[in-house]
């Protein structure tokens, strides 16, 4: 028995380090694929989502693109979710700090798109071919953003509201001489934290390990008193998040079969409702 115990130990340390192993190769292989579009781009832009948008700066591969000279413009995507007066703030904000041009767009919307297009053309002077690599966090709208700036009939990459789509580098070609490289959303590797990942949207509730841990979390960042304003709770000052959760629940009828609220189900309903911009 003392034997077979053994046995299977060693069976899973095994796969554990194969399984470690394939996770590392992945892993330096996606920076590769990352350093190799820097590499092979004059300009790179960095795509920001407009309601997070230090959240969702990658501070290392800044600093990699301006170490091997290339130029970097900042993109900060979906401002139409964010307040007119809040962009400017934001912008200036960003300026100061970075001393680089901010651009504000809204890829869905085709706004700002041709200020994007202008910056392209002027960079680009009188060289014949011109590259400009896109990267970001999961999500932030890489893709939609290249579709609006090739418009209608060119080539067009897939998007989706569901975090990691893209998987691989594509080049589309945009007008005469210029190239743009659509690329795999990534994760900075300083910035594994759940929560974070999933307040940017660079993961769905569907890739979160623990629903009812990360919405507890979101109850806190929003604040009880506002969630129980939402979803019309009676508003209690010593209420804690488990009971907010609970109370969720029971408002939206996810209940189990004793007729006590089921949390998981509550927890997945609230965190759905954030990644819908329903939670305001
Ligand atoms: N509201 C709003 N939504 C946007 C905007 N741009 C993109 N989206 C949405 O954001 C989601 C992700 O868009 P993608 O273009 O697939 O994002 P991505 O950065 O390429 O994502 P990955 O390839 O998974 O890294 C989709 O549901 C888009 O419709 C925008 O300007 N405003
Ligand atoms: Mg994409």
């Amino acid at each position: 028995m003392k034997q077979k115990n053994k046995k299977s130990q060693k069976k899973f340390t095994n796969q554990t380090i194969l399984k470690f192993i394939r996770v590392k190769k992945m892993v330096s292989g996606f920076f590769k694929h990352i350093y190799f579009l820097i590499k092979e781009s004059d300009l790179v832009l960095e795509i920001l989502d407009a309601r997070h948008p230090e959240k969702t700066r990658n501070y290392e591969l800044e600093q990699k693109i301006i170490h091997q000279g290339k130029k970097l413009l900042l993109i900060i995507n979906k401002s139409d979710l964010v307040e007119k007066k809040e962009i400017e703030k934001i912008k200036q904000k960003i300026q100061k700090e970075t001393k680089m041009k901010v651009i504000f767009v809204s890829a869905k919307n085709k706004d700002g798109i041709n200020m994007i297009r202008r910056e392209i053309n002027a960079a680009k002077g009188k060289k014949e071919k011109y590259t400009v690599g896109i990267i970001g966090y999961p999500n932030v709208g890489k893709s939609t953003l290249i579709n609006s700036l090739a418009g209608k009939g060119k080539g067009r990459v897939a998007t989706s509201r569901k975090a990691g789509l893209t998987r691989g580098m594509s080049k589309v070609k945009i007008t005469e001489g210029v190239y743009l490289i659509d690329s795999p959303g990534i994760i900075p590797r300083e910035n594994q934290d759940e929560f974070d990942l999933f307040l940017v949207d660079s993961k769905n509730p569907n890739q979160l390990k623990d629903l009812e841990k990360n919405a507890l979390k979101l109850i806190t960042h929003t604040g009880i008193e506002k969630i129980c304003k939402i979803f019309e709770i009676k508003y209690k000052k010593e209420m804690g998040e488990e009971e907010t959760l609970e109370e969720i629940g029971k408002k939206k009828h996810l209940l189990k079969s004793g007729g006590e609220a089921d949390t998981k189900k509550a927890a997945r309903f609230l965190l759905e409702k954030y990644q819908k911009h329903e939670l305001k």
